[in-house]
């Protein structure tokens, strides 16, 4: 499909930035996918890298391709984080978790140098929030950690104020840590860094899609094979 396409146009770009011998951060979700499928493919042409899965199933796809990989403890400090994004915005913040791993994600983009984010052009928005904002919080008292975010967003600067459990077939899905997801219907996000650390204040929030000053490139693809690189 053409978006697919766009993606996988995204994805190899980013893979430029690869350079031998580094240590790289490993997203999750169907745009980072092609980036793993590629960078695989560059290893098996002869490029060394070692790098740091953001969700098994990233390192389950990693090591299917031939990728080296190792915990972010063994790498320690990472040259690179490739991940992609659900929004982007003009000053680079993001918002991230569509795919259910964004602690991981955000705790490997953290420890890294860079981090270049690949996108489809559907994900550039002029204001953060049409898109539900995840929020990983721990399963032990749900239902108090859920009043506390209705309370926060009372008087944040939001559209909507609906929280929802996000479900996978008829259970509450669950992350690689074991945590719930909250996913945050919004409709625009006036201040992403503030609402950002309200959420993070709130005992039983362990952390949300907001990534706010730790994406450096963004490197959007088009179907006609158009790319779009900013930084
Ligand atoms: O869950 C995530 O953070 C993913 O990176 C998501 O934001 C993008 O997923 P996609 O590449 O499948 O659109």
């Amino acid at each position: 499909t053409p978006g697919d396409l766009a993606k996988s146009i995204a994805a190899r770009r980013a893979c430029d930035y690869v350079e031998d011998g580094m240590k790289v951060g490993l997203g999750t979700g169907s745009t980072a996918a092609f980036m793993v499928r590629h960078l695989g493919q560059l290893v098996a042409d002869g490029l060394r890298v070692t790098c740091v899965p953001t969700s098994a199933r990233t390192g389950a796809l990693a090591r299917s391709v031939g990728l080296q990989v190792v915990t972010l403890d063994e790498a320690r400090w990472l040259d690179l984080t490739i991940d992609g994004a659900d929004e982007f915005d003009r000053d680079f913040n993001l918002i991230k978790g569509g795919g259910g791993a964004l602690l991981h994600e955000k705790i490997v983009a953290a420890a890294s140098e860079r981090m270049v984010v690949i996108a489809d052009p559907s994900k550039r928005v002029e204001t953060l929030g049409a898109f539900p904002l995840p929020v990983e919080a721990v399963a032990f008292g749900l239902q108090s950690t859920r009043a506390a975010i209705a309370e926060i967003l009372a008087s944040a600067d939001v559209l909507n104020r609906s929280v929802t459990l996000r479900m996978e077939d008829d259970a509450p899905y669950a992350t690689d840590e074991g945590n719930r997801i909250l996913d945050l219907d919004l409709g625009r996000i006036g201040d992403a860094r503030r609402l950002s650390i309200q959420l993070n204040q709130i005992p039983g929030v362990v952390e949300n899609g907001l990534f706010c000053d730790l994406c450096d490139i963004v490197v959007v693809g088009h179907p006609d094979g158009r790319i779009e690189l900013r930084d």
